[in-house]
């Protein structure tokens, strides 16, 4: 799990395990779920407070739908995808289950649709937003980027998504908002940790500082490899910020919220002493418990040569975000 013992990662993917208590809870699941999908894919957009109507009447597919009109990006990295069946079955969403194999299942039948996200704190007028009004603040973009966990595995990923500062325009944060929260959404019923104590404290939160937030690299991920994003990876909205560690990129958002303080964090809380705010991937501060110099790609297999980790996990040019602070540091 993030972040029992380094030597879990290479055992944990050996054997996929599947816990017996947890497969049942998925396939009840899967039942009531079931009946509500049966009747087709297609999904009808809902109205969304401050944006404009006229193109409400669209559809939207459920999972397994192609985006449309995907625009190339110069931020991508030309480094070989990591295939969909990797990134779609070997996951950190605790939410589901602490296991890396076992969120792909729990988390299929996780309803995405009706959605909004709420925007909030020091903005001139809070809104709340509907994800399909939030697929069409910007055109989708492909951004492949590599993926670097702060447990010391990577991937690299085709996500299809928008630059995270169109939904902070669109939001109008008041000049005092200096930091931005990410909230996941709460829903017990769906996610069978969040009925269990000890796992993290819910919901999982994240948080940026404005101007890493409205970095052009930094996105809100619909999607990957052009299809709607699978709800293990975070659907329907999850984001993305490159050059820091994964547990950065809060899964399934329901809340952004504008603060002029730096906002409590889910990893930090948890172990403030391994997981700063930061958290910028960096090989030459090693976490407490194992080295942050290499990574494993996903999909290389357990023998074969590790991957070099690099400083901002390759992405310089957020260096100057960063001038005068001390990079080695616990951030
Ligand atoms: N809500 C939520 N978001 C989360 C997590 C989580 O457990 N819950 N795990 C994080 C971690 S540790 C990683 S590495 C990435 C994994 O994203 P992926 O499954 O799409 O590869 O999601 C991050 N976002
Ligand atoms: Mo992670």
């Amino acid at each position: 799990m993030l972040i029992k013992k380094p030597n879990d990662i290479p055992l944990s993917e050996i054997t996929p395990k599947s816990s017996y208590l947890n497969r049942r809870t998925f396939l009840a699941g899967a039942v009531a779920a079931g009946a509500a999908v049966a009747g087709g894919l297609y999904l009808r957009n809902h109205d969304s407070a401050g944006l404009d109507s006229a193109e409400m009447s669209s559809t939207v597919e459920a999972s397994g739908a192609k985006i449309t009109g995907i625009v190339k990006s110069p931020f991508s990295t030309n480094e070989k995808p990591t295939t969909f069946k990797d990134i779609t079955s070997y996951n950190n969403y605790y939410e589901f289950s602490t296991d890396k194999y076992e969120p792909a299942g729990l988390a299929k039948n996780f309803r995405t649709r009706p959605w909004t996200v709420s925007l909030d704190g020091m903005v001139k007028k809070p809104k709340t937003i509907d994800i399909d009004a939030i697929m069409r603040l910007s055109a989708p973009e492909e951004r492949i980027y590599r993926h670097r966990c702060v447990e010391g595995w990577s991937m690299v990923i085709p996500w299809v998504g928008i630059p995270l500062s169109a939904i902070i325009k669109a939001a109008d944060p008041l000049p005092s908002a200096k930091f931005v929260a990410f909230e996941t959404i709460t829903a017990p019923d769906q996610m069978p940790n969040q009925k269990r104590s000890g796992v993290l404290d819910w919901p999982y939160v994240e948080g940026l500082r404005m101007d890493e937030a409205m970095h052009p690299l930094t996105i809100l991920a619909v999607g990957l490899y052009d299809e709607v994003l699978p709800n293990v990876d975070g659907a329907p909205l999850r984001l993305v910020c490159p050059w820091k560690y994964g547990f950065k990129g809060c899964k399934a958002i329901v809340k952004i919220s504008f603060l002029d303080k730096v906002p409590p964090t889910t990893w930090n809380r948890m172990a403030a002493d391994e997981y700063g705010f930061y958290s910028n991937v960096n090989p030459n501060k090693d976490h407490p418990r194992w080295s942050q110099k290499t990574e494993r790609r996903i999909g290389e297999g357990l023998f074969a040569p590790k991957h070099p980790t690099l400083m901002f996990n390759g992405y310089d040019q957020v260096a100057s975000l960063y001038a005068g602070m001390d990079l080695n540091r616990n951030f």
